[in-house]
């Protein structure tokens, strides 16, 4: 099965991706995400200058030789960018293989580990009562994790909390980024009072959540850890930010609170230490930025020999061909802790037809062959890319912060 094109797609239905489409003389198309939020055109640049090229006339069933040749042969290993590029290859590849075979990419994983995958919600709200009437909402729909976020009170707006209505959280802002205030005391406060505040009302009878992003220091994050014990967390995310792996020994040190970080990472390399020395218990990961099915499965097999667990990125900005091939991994592997789902922003299920489900608070990736999404070049045309960015974050001074 030989490639005859790989060509990139970018468009904006509810919000931007960019997908790698492969074809091959067998007629078959395979796709993967290659989506890296407010910097897609890097990634674009990149499959289509130096890897699109590489591709055409390649045996699409190489798998690992095509992943091998992308990430060694090009001298410079890792970074996003690189890893988001060769996980859009390696998914597409991964789909073709599914389609040849005929059968979903979880089985050619090894099969069904488990009946279904539970997805953790979001629920958020501008303060504590809109907080609590979400959650309602998601427990009434039958989710049995779900990650909290509000507004910090004293702050005019919070990362992570969408505007009424809109199912995506950071601001469309056109060409520049927008400029957020951040204040830790503030929110060392607030988060306290927030978590107790949910278990209070709702009890204990779901797996409670909470993303910090990447916004405190060791030791704010493990007095944040302290604080929620009694709450029983299923973690927190992303306490430091997530490049200092020597941050999480402090935390440890501290707190039992579970902790959970990765969506930033794009290779094993920035997993090993956290994973080995055991400084976390959820490694997230996702398939699109960490080098595609192939990188993640290496991940959390490493992960598994600890004790981690997965629980891969899976918000928004990541399309519908991720988060279907995210399914399929977690469908497969032994460690599987949990999913994010966030779900899509309306059209885009004119671009992407998918085959997964959620259920019940559990997700299915489907039984169409390989990763069982198919993307709709012409729809795809209909919503442009329009450039956005993340928001910036600087402290009430001024100064930038982390995040
Ligand atoms: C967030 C993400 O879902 C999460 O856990 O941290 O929304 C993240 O900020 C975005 O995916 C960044 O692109
Ligand atoms: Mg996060």
């Amino acid at each position: 099965m030989r490639i005859t094109d790989a060509r990139v797609v970018v468009c904006s239905p509810g919000r931007n991706y960019v997908t790698l489409i492969i074809e091959t003389d067998e007629g078959l198309v395979g796709i993967g995400d290659a989506t890296l939020n407010g910097r897609e055109m890097a990634v674009v640049a990149y499959l289509r200058e130096h890897v699109c090229p590489l591709l055409v006339g390649r045996d699409a069933r190489r798998i690992e030789d095509i992943w091998q040749y992308l990430y060694k042969g090009a001298y410079w290993r890792r970074g996003p960018v690189t890893m988001t590029a060769i996980a859009a290859v390696d998914v597409a590849l991964w789909d073709l293989k599914g389609k040849a075979a005929d059968m979903p990419v979880y089985q050619l994983l090894g099969g069904a580990a488990r009946d279904g995958v539970m997805v953790y919600t979001h629920a958020s709200g501008e303060d504590l009562a809109a907080l609590h009437r979400d959650v309602q909402e998601n427990l009434d729909l039958g989710y049995r994790a779900v990650r909290v976020q509000a507004s910090i009170p004293g702050l005019a707006s919070t990362y992570g909390v969408p505007s009424a209505g809109d199912a995506v959280y950071e601001p469309a802002s056109g060409n520049r980024p927008q400029e957020d205030r951040w204040d830790t005391a503030a929110y060392l406060d607030f988060a306290a009072e927030m978590i107790s505040s949910v278990r209070e009302e709702f009890g204990y009878g779901f797996h409670l959540l909470h993303d910090v992003h990447h916004r405190l220091s060791p030791i704010e994050a493990a007095h944040l850890g302290k604080a929620l014990e009694p709450y029983r967390m299923f973690w927190i995310e992303d306490p430091t930010p997530a490049e200092d792996q020597s941050a999480f020994r402090t935390i440890r040190q501290h707190t039992t609170t579970p902790l959970a970080v990765g969506e930033v990472f794009n290779s094993i390399w920035d997993c090993q230490h956290l994973i080995t020395e055991r400084l976390i218990d959820y490694i997230r990961t996702s398939v699109s930025h960490a080098g595609g099915i192939t990188h993640l499965r290496r991940i959390f097999a490493l992960a598994d020999l600890y004790g981690v667990r997965s629980g891969s990125h899976g918000a928004g900005d990541l399309s519908p061909a991720s988060f279907a091939a995210a399914l399929h991994v977690d469908m497969s592997i032994p460690n599987f802790g949990v999913q994010e789902y966030m779900g899509h922003r309306s059209p885009a299920e004119e671009v992407f037809d998918v085959s997964y489900s959620v259920v019940d608070g559990h997700a299915h990736p489907g039984d169409a062959p390989g990763i069982g999404v198919t993307f709709d070049e012409e729809a795809a045309a209909r919503h442009p890319y329009e450039p956005r960015y993340l928001p910036i974050n600087r402290r009430l001074d001024g100064t930038v912060h982390d995040w």
